[in-house]
């Protein structure tokens, strides 16, 4: 096996260490941090996620598993080019209240402050009321909520709607992005501005809503 299989496998058995010693390994090797995250510690996750559903493993083995990839992207961070010195605007973000998955966050967090975005981070399990105060108190330009549960769809609603009905509706745009979301849901249904299917989407969209002001 290759030392992308191996990190692979690691990051489902939750072997933290070993995770991280086949990254560094990798890098060595010469593959390229995105790639590393895209292709292979993500897909890790989503196996995690599979099994889990068939009863084939359960909710500490999925923890573990989820931090030895967050541990293994943590090593990565550094590597990931810091394309724009300026500030381009500030986003406010956050996992939806009840949701305590932050990993898809905490990768569009990175990739928005390595493209030179301004990030306040609110974490998981975010009232809406919290998203609300925090878009003022940072003097937000974007809002970006993460939602992986299928239960979150409610708190997603209500955070967008009572950002839209806000004073700060007309001026601050709201993006959505997590694996319980669709378009359809987020823009139709919620009234958001945007929906991004992975981080690296989540960026370019949030920069084209700010261009199109
Ligand atoms: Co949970 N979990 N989990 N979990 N978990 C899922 C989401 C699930 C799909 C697993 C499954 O059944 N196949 C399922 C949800 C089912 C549903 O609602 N339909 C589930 C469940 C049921 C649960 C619990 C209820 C289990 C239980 O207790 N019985 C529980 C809920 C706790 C809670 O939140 N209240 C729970 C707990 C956990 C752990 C704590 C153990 C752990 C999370 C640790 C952590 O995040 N710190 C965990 C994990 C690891 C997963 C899976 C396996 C992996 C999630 C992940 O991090 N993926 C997940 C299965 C899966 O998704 N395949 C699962 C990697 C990450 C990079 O992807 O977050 O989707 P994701 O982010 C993507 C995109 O979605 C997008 O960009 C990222 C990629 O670039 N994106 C955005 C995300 N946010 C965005 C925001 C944007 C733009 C893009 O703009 C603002």
């Amino acid at each position: 096996m290759g030392t992308l299989d191996l990190l692979k496998q690691a990051v489902m058995e939750g072997k933290r260490k070993e995770a991280m010693q086949l990254t560094q390994r990798a890098v060595e090797e010469g593959a390229d941090p995105h790639e590393i995250i895209n292709g292979w510690l993500i897909p890790a996750l989503n196996a995690v996620g599979e099994k889990f559903e068939k009863r084939e493993m359960f909710v500490p083995e999925m923890m573990i598993s989820a931090k030895s990839m967050q541990a293994c992207v943590d090593l990565l961070k550094p590597l990931i080019k810091r394309e724009q010195a300026v500030a381009r605007g500030t986003v406010v973000l956050g996992t939806v209240f009840g949701d305590l998955h932050d990993i898809g966050k905490n990768l569009v967090k990175m990739l928005l402050e390595s493209s030179g975005f301004q990030v306040a981070d609110l974490g998981q399990n975010v009232p809406p009321d919290r998203f609300l105060e925090a878009a003022r108190e940072h003097n937000a330009d974007v809002v970006g909520l993460s939602s992986l549960l299928t239960t979150g769809d409610s708190h997603v609603q209500q955070t967008v709607r009572a950002i839209k009905e806000s004073e700060m509706g007309g001026r601050v745009k709201v993006i959505c992005g997590g694996a319980a979301l669709t378009s359809k849901f987020v823009v139709e249904v919620c009234g958001a501005d945007a929906y991004a299917k992975d981080a690296a989407e989540g960026v370019k969209k949030i920069a084209d809503l700010l261009q199109n002001r």
